[in-house]
C-alpha cells in the first residue's frame, strides 16, 4: 500500500462492512419487487447498497416500470422493513464480519476516533445486537440526515461531531453510493469488496481481514 497521510478518525458504514446484513436487505427487496412482477437481480441490488429505504423503493419501481400512490408507497416501505426486522432478529455478536473487531480494537488502542455513518434507520439496534455500541463515539444514521448517500451529509456530520477535518477521516464502505459520498466529503474512501464493482475509491480491500495491523498503521 502506498504511503499516505496519517488519519485521525475512522467512519464505518454498517451494512456490508461491519455485518453482512446487506443480504437481508436484498432478500426483503426481492420479495417486494416480485409483487411488481420484477425479478431483482444481484446486479440490480448492487445499485441499492447504501441507498436509503425510500430511494431504494423508487429505484425498484423505476426498474419494474411501475408507479405507486403515496399510501401504497408507504405501505411497501413498511412491509420491507417488517420483513427485514424479522431477518435481523437472529443477528448476534458472532456475526461481526472477520477482521472488524481487530480493526476496532486497533483504532481504540491508538486513540483514533471512531464513528458510524450508515444510511440505515435500524443502525442502533444492529450495533446493540453485535455488542459494539461502546466503540462508537458518534452514530450518524438514516434517522439523522436529510440527504442519503451519495450525498456526503452522513459522513460530514460524523466528522463534525468527532471534531476532525474531513481530509483526516477515513471512510470504510461496501457501496458505490457510499464511496461517492466519502469522496464528495473530501475524505479518504476505502472500498471493501470486489474491486470491479467500484470506481473512484482511494483503496480497495476484499474485506477487513486484509486490513491487518501493518496496513492500518499506514493509514492511521
Ligand atoms: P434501513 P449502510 C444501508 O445501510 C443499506 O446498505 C441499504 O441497503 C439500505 O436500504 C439502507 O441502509 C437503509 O436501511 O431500511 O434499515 O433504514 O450500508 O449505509 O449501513
Ligand atoms: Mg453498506
Amino acid at each position: 500500500m502506498k504511503k499516505t497521510k496519517k488519519h485521525l478518525c475512522a467512519l464505518f458504514d454498517l451494512d456490508g462492512v461491519i455485518v453482512d446484513t446487506a443480504k437481508y436487505h436484498y432478500l426483503a427487496w426481492k420479495k417486494i419487487a416480485a409483487e411488481f412482477d420484477y425479478e431483482l437481480t444481484e446486479a440490480d441490488n448492487e445499485q441499492l447498497k447504501g441507498v436509503s429505504r425510500s430511494d431504494s423503493l423508487n429505484r425498484i419501481l423505476e426498474m419494474a416500470g411501475k408507479s405507486l400512490d403515496e399510501d401504497s408507497f408507504n405501505q411497501f416501505l413498511h412491509q420491507k422493513n417488517k420483513d427485514y426486522l424479522i431477518f435481523i432478529q437472529e443477528v448476534k455478536k458472532d456475526n461481526i464480519l472477520p477482521g472488524v473487531k481487530h480493526a476496532l480494537d486497533f483504532l481504540k488502542e491508538n486513540k483514533i476516533k471512531i464513528g458510524l455513518g450508515s444510511a440505515s434507520k435500524n443502525a442502533q439496534i444492529i450495533l446493540e445486537k453485535l455488542e459494539i455500541t461502546s466503540y462508537f463515539e458518534t452514530v450518524v444514521d438514516g434517522n439523522s440526515v436529510q440527504n442519503g448517500k451519495p450525498h456526503p451529509e452522513v459522513f460530514l456530520k460524523g466528522s463534525q461531531l468527532l471534531g476532525v477535518d474531513p481530509e483526516y477521516c477515513v471512510v470504510f464502505e461496501d457501496s458505490q453510493a457510499g464511496i461517492h459520498a466519502a469522496q464528495a466529503g473530501g475524505m479518504t474512501a476505502i472500498a471493501l469488496g470486489e474491486e470491479k464493482v467500484f470506481s473512484d475509491m482511494d483503496y480497495c480491500f476484499p474485506n477487513f481481514e486484509a486490513l491487518d495491523s501493518a496496513t492500518l498503521k499506514t493509514l492511521f
